[in-house]
């Protein structure tokens, strides 16, 4: 990938794709590509292919999808699961007849199974029963990664994946009904205390553990793949460390400064117990994340409190 490659990046704004946009400007890329969700409908297969013939990318960053939160994923699977579908389809499917050099696919840890050994190594895909809290996206993903490797193995396309962990960080998605865990607490505690309430609502047991990659690490790792893996085989991100639900609350609630309760709503669902990703295939190709959690945690509070516009 040149420094003047044309290189789009898919989902520009969201959580990923916007760090991915940060991270090539930094590494000096220049001629990059992105059109908000208004200027080009994913979902519109007959749209992304007069795009692609006009802007002609030669490399494609698929961070565009629907996402959401444990919540969210639970309350609309069949939306979940179209919606990526087609997104992904047109894409990929407009990368292969358009003649893109490579594109990155990326999905996330919840396309394995609910009970694997942990960490979960990429080769855990499929061996076992999906949590059934994401089962509609996770199904969604696989198909996408899946793609990649069939549209390798049978036409030579140069179509990577990249699964990560759990991601947070600036521009993410702070809506209580459907955001993840991590925005979600930062913005309660943030809420708790300057309305001085006396406790904090965390859904669950708060016993699930989960692994959390800020998102400039994420970037950084999507764009080192990008320049240096062209395998069939899909690649975990992540730190490789955990954390229990209760214990981010915790530390999210002293990074805040907030001095009222935590209770746990055991009538909401905890999902998956645990989604530890086994990182040693991309830590032998020579990455390694950057960012601690405290450290990260404590720098994305800060964009919130700066950029956060309450609806
Ligand atoms: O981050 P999260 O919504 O998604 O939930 P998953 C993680 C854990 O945090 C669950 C608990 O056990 C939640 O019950 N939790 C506690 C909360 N308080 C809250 C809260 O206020 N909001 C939210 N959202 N959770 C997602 C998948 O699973 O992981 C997606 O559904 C995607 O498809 C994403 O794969 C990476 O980690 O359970």
């Amino acid at each position: 990938m040149e420094k003047n490659s044309r290189i789009y990046v898919a989902g520009h704004r969201g959580l990923v794709g916007s760090a991915i946009v940060r991270n090539l400007k930094q590494k000096g890329y220049t001629n990059l590509i992105y059109k908000t969700h208004s200027e080009l409908d994913l979902t519109n297969q007959a749209a992304v292919r007069k795009f692609f013939k006009q802007e002609k990318p030669e490399y494609v960053f698929l961070a565009a999808a629907k996402v959401g939160g444990i919540n969210a994923n639970n309350k609309y699977p069949a939306d979940f699961i179209f919606q990526n579908l087609e997104i992904q389809n047109n894409v990929i499917g407009a990368s292969f007849d358009f003649n893109v050099k490579k594109l990155l696919f990326l999905g996330s840890s919840c396309i394995y199974p609910k009970m694997c050994p942990q960490p979960i190594n990429e080769e855990y895909l499929l061996s076992g029963y999906l949590e059934s809290t994401n089962e509609a996206y996770a199904l969604a993903k696989i198909s996408g990664l899946k793609m990649c490797q069939f549209f390798k193995r049978q036409y030579g396309a140069n179509f990577i994946s990249c699964m990560p962990t759990n991601l947070y960080g600036p521009n993410d998605n702070f809506d209580l009904n459907s955001s993840h865990v991590m925005p979600a607490l930062i913005r309660k505690f943030y809420e708790a205390k300057v309305n001085d309430q006396s406790y904090v609502e965390v859904w669950g047991s708060g016993k699930p553990l989960r692994e959390f990659l800020h998102v400039d690490d994420m970037a950084d790792g999507c764009v080192f793949l990008m320049e240096n893996y062209d395998g069939e085989q899909h690649m975990n991100i992540g730190t490789g460390k955990e954390v229990t639900i209760a214990e981010l609350a915790e530390t999210i609630k002293d990074i805040v400064g907030f001095e009222g309760e935590i209770k746990f709503n055991t009538d909401k669902l905890d999902g998956t117990p645990r989604k530890l990703l086994d990182i040693s295939k991309l830590e032998s190709l020579g990455w390694k994340y950057k960012i601690e959690l405290r450290e990260g945690i404590k720098a994305t509070y800060k964009w919130f409190k700066e950029n956060y516009m309450f609806s």
